[in-house]
C-alpha cells in the first residue's frame, strides 16, 4: 500500500510513510548467552569492520530487556539493562544488511525501542515511537524489528521510545559499516563510547514531578556524568540509608603506541552536553552522524543529547595515561534553586582514561588542552563540509516555521511547537490513524503534522528557538541541510 500524501509530523520524531516491501535475505544467526547483570565492559574492546559478504545479509540480533540492581556511578539503583548488561549491546551490520532485531519485555512495564537515525524507509511501522508509529510492547512479550539502513552508513544509537526509559538504561551504538568508507585506511582499529548524564532517582519520578501542573522550575540536575556507563558521584551526599561506594571505577579504553583509533562517540544522555576531549591527542572528525565530513581537526568538540560524532586519535604519545574528558557544561543546564535535585552535588569534570597497553594501572595526571569553545553551540557548521560534496537542494516547494517556545499547556510546563505540545495517542499511534480513515486535516492540533503533498517537494523548514536553552532537533527519515544559521540573539 502507498500513501502518497507525505506528512511531517515533527514532535521529538517525525516520520514518513512509504511502505515498500523488503526482501530479506540470508540469515545470520548470533547466539544468545545468558549473563549475570553487571556493566556492559564489551563496550571498551577496540573492533575491526566486520567482514564483507558478496550481497547484502540479516544481522540477527535479540535484546532481552530487564530491570536489575547497578551502581555506574557507585550509586546502586535499578537500572534498566539488555542482555543483563548496561549500556545496552552495540548492533552492527554493513550497508544495505538486512537488520531483524527481537526485543525480548521482562520489563514490568512497556516499551518501545527506537533506532535514532536510521531513515525506515519503507518500514516507518518499525521506527519505535511510543504513540507515533506504534503501539506499547507489553511485558513478557517479545515484538521483532526488521529493517534495512539503505544506503546508510555511520554512528547510530538504539533507545527506548516510550516514556523517559532510555534515561534508566535502554539504550546502545548501532553501527552501520561502509565497506566503501573513504576514512578506512587512515585507522587501524575503532571503539565506540557513550556519554550521558545520570540521576539517582528513577525517571519517571523525575518526570512526574516536571509535569505536576504548577510545577515552575527547570529540568531535574543529573547527579553525575557517565562515559560508557562509568561515572563517579559524590557519596557523602547520598540518602541516609543508600548503598554507595566511592572511587567507582572509571572508562579505559586501552591502546597500542603506533596505531590509530576511530572513535564513535554518543550522546545517550537525558538533557546535558558535553565538551569531550582528550588530552594531548587532537580529534580528527570524519563523521558526523551518518554523513562523511572532510576530516578537521579540533581538540575540543561539544556533543549534544543525541547527537554523534566518529574522530581518529593517533596513539602516537608516549605510554601513558591521559584523561578522557566529557565535562558537562554549566551553563547549559539549568542549575538554579527552582528545580528538581538541585542539591545534586553534581561534578561536572566526567572523566575516564585513554591507556596506552604497557602504561601503569594509574590515573593520569595530564593537563587539559587550553582551547576554547563556545558553551551549549555545536561544532562550528562552517568547518563540517560533507565528503562528497552534495548542494542542498533547490527550490523549496513547501515552507515550515516552527516555533519553540517553553511554557504552561494545561497548567504543566511543556516544549511548544507553534504553541502546541505533541500528544502521543498511545492506543491510536498517529501513522495508524494515517492507514485508516484520518487525512491530515483531521488530526487534533496536538499530533503537530506539518503536511506537505508535493511529489518530490522540497521542504525548507525554518525553526526559532524562543527559549534561552539549547534543543538539538532530531529529523528522522530526512537528510537535512542547513541553510543558514543565525547568530543567537540574547
Ligand atoms: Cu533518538
Amino acid at each position: 500500500m502507498r500513501i502518497t500524501s507525505i506528512i511531517v509530523l515533527f514532535s521529538l520524531y517525525s516520520t514518513i510513510i512509504n511502505a515498500a516491501p523488503t526482501a530479506v535475505p540470508t540469515l545470520e544467526k548470533r547466539q544468545e548467552t545468558e549473563q549475570d547483570p553487571g556493566f556492559n565492559t564489551n563496550i571498551f574492546d577496540s573492533f575491526k569492520p566486520l567482514e564483507v559478504t558478496a550481497s547484502p545479509i540479516t544481522r540477527e540480533y535479540t535484546l532481552k530487556l530487564a530491570k536489575a540492581e547497578l551502581a555506574p556511578d557507585g550509586f546502586s539503583r535499578i537500572v534498566l539493562i539488555s542482555n543483563g548488561r548496561y549500556p545496552g549491546p552495540m548492533i552492527r551490520a554493513n550497508k544495505g544488511d538486512q537488520i531483524v532485531i527481537h526485543v525480548k519485555n521482562n520489563l514490568n512495564d512497556f516499551t518501545t525501542i527506537h533506532w535514532h537515525g536510521i531513515f525506515q524507509k519503507g518500514t516507518t511501522f518499525y521506527d519505535g515511537v511510543a504513540g507515533l508509529t506504534q503501539c506499547l510492547i507489553p511485558t513478557g512479550t517479545t515484538f521483532t524489528y526488521n529493517f534495512t539502513g539503505g544506503e546508510q552508513y555511520g554512528t547510530y544509537w538504539w533507545h527506548s521510545n516510550f516514556g523517559s526509559q532510555y534515561v534508566d538504561g535502554l539504550a546502545g551504538p548501532l553501527i552501520i559499516h561502509d565497506p566503501k568508507d573513504p576514512y578506512l585506511n587512515d585507522y587501524d582499529e575503532e571503539f565506540v563510547m557513550t556519554l550521558s548524564d545520570w540521576h539517582h532517582v528513577y525517571s519517571e519520578k523525575l518526570v512526574k514531578i516536571r509535569m505536576t501542573p504548577g510545577y515552575k522550575g527547570f529540568n531535574p540536575v543529573p547527579n553525575s556524568g557517565l562515559i560508557s556507563g562509568r561515572g563517579r558521584c559524590d557519596c557523602s551526599k547520598a540518602p541516609q540509608g543508600s548503598k554507595c561506594v566511592p572511587d567507582n571505577p572509571l572508562a579505559v579504553y586501552v591502546v597500542e603506541k603506533g596505531k590509530r583509533y576511530r572513535f564513535r562517540i554518543i550522546n545517550i544522555g537525558a538533557e546535558a552536553p558535553f565538551t569531550f576531549s582528550i588530552d594531548q591527542h587532537p580529534l580528527r572528525i570524519i563523521e558526523v552522524e551518518g554523513e562523511n565530513v572532510k576530516p578537521v581537526t579540533l581538540n575540543k568538540i561539544n556533543i549534544a543529547v543525541g547527537q554523534r560524532y566518529s574522530v581518529i586519535v593517533n596513539a602516537d604519545k608516549e605510554v601513558n595515561n591521559f584523561w578522557i574528558r566529557a565535562t558537562i557544561v554549566k551553563q547549559c543546564i539549568h542549575v538554579s534553586p527552582e528545580t528538581i535535585n538541585v542539591n545534586s552535588s553534581l561534578n561536572y569534570m566526567v572523566t575516564g582514561t585513554l591507556r596506552y597497553n604497557g602504561a601503569p594501572d594509574a590515573y593520569p595526571t595530564t593537563q587539559e588542552w587550553e582551547e576554547k569553545v563556545l558553551n551549549c553551540r555545536d561544532v562550528d557548521h562552517n568547518l563540517l563540509k560533507l565528503n562528497p560534496p552534495r548542494p542542498p537542494p533547490a527550490n523549496p516547494t513547501d515552507n515550515f516555521t516552527f516555533r519553540i517556545t517553553f511554557d504552561d499547556f494545561d497548567s504543566v510546563g511543556h516544549a511548544l511547537v507553534n504553541g502546541f505540545p505533541f500528544k502521543p495517542e498511545l492506543e491510536d499511534p498517529t501513522v495508524n490513524k494515517m492507514m485508516y480513515d484520518t487525512t491530515p486535516s483531521m488530526l487534533k492540533q496536538n499530533q503537530n503534522a506539518f503536511v506537505y503533498d508535493t511529489q518530490n517537494g522540497v521542504v525548507e523548514i525554518s525553526i526559532i528557538n524562543e527559549n534561552m536553552a539549547t534543543h538539538p532537533f532530531h529529523f528522522v527519515t530526512y537528510i537535512i541541510t542547513i541553510i543558514n544559521h543565525s547568530s543567537p540573539i540574547l
